[in-house]
């Protein structure tokens, strides 16, 4: 079995041992960070995900999962922010109100990261009024909006809303598994990124005039 497999069956069996203990291997063995991302975690996460799906797994089984995840994010994400440059420009990103959801985000940031963003980040269930404060006090080139649940779909629509009700020139992208462009373009996000590399070209485009 490889060391990707291996990563990926330890964040599938929660164990944040041994992800720490084979992304370290990984590391040692020369493979790139972001192929560790996405053919280890995130494919352990995914297939948990699926398992989730089909009531074949639980909370506890996904949030164990999770944390095992987080502690090999953890682990690479000095190597995928070290290569990010000069600072591009600045971006407040959270999850919002009613959604508890931070994997994607916190991935999101980590790209940001890497390509050289500032990020402000806000953390889970973010009320509006949370967005607009931190539009006030930090003026951030984009504000990113994360939903995960078809139920915050709205919240996320009262959000980017108010966000331009306060001041017509911010910037807002959406993002998150029931977000789609279509539903972006409607409720008046000025961009809509499916995944966290597309985020950082997103938010290139905004922040490149
Ligand atoms: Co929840 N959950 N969850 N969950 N959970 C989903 C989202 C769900 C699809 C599972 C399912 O039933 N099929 C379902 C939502 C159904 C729906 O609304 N359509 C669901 C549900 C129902 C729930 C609860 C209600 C379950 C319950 O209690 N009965 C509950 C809600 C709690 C709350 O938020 N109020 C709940 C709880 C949880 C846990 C706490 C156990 C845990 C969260 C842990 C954490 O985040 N710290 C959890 C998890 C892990 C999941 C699944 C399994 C995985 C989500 C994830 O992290 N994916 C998920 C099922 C699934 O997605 N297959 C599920 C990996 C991550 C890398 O992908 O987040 O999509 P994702 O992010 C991507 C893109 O979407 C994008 O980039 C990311 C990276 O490529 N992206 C952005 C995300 N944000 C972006 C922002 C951007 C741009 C791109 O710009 C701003």
């Amino acid at each position: 079995m490889s060391t990707l497999e291996r990563i990926k069956d330890s964040v599938i069996g929660g164990s944040a041992k041994k992800v720490k203990e084979y992304t370290d291997v990984a590391i040692s063995e020369g493979l790139d960070p972001s192929t560790i991302l996405n053919d280890g975690l995130i494919a352990g996460m995914n297939f948990i995900g699926a398992r989730f799906k089909k009531n074949e797994v639980y909370v506890p089984e996904v949030l164990m999962a999770a944390r095992a995840m987080h502690t090999g994010l953890s682990i690479i994400k000095p190597l995928i922010v070290k290569a990010g440059v000069k600072e591009k420009g600045s971006v407040a990103i959270g999850t919002v109100k009613g959604d508890m959801h931070d994997i994607g985000k916190n991935l999101v940031i980590m790209m940001l990261e890497g390509a050289g963003y500032k990020v402000i980040d806000l953390g889970v269930d973010v009320p509006t009024e949370k967005f607009i404060q931190v539009v006030e006090e930090h003026k951030p080139d984009v504000v990113g909006v994360s939903a995960l649940l078809t139920t915050t779909m709205t919240q996320m629509q009262d959000t980017v809303e108010k966000l331009h009700a306060h001041n017509g020139k911010t910037k807002v992208i959406v993002g998150g598994a029931p977000v789609s462009e279509k539903f972006a373009r409607e409720i008046g996000a000025n961009g809509y990124a499916a995944d966290a590399a597309s985020a950082v070209d997103t938010v290139a485009g905004l922040t490149a005039s």
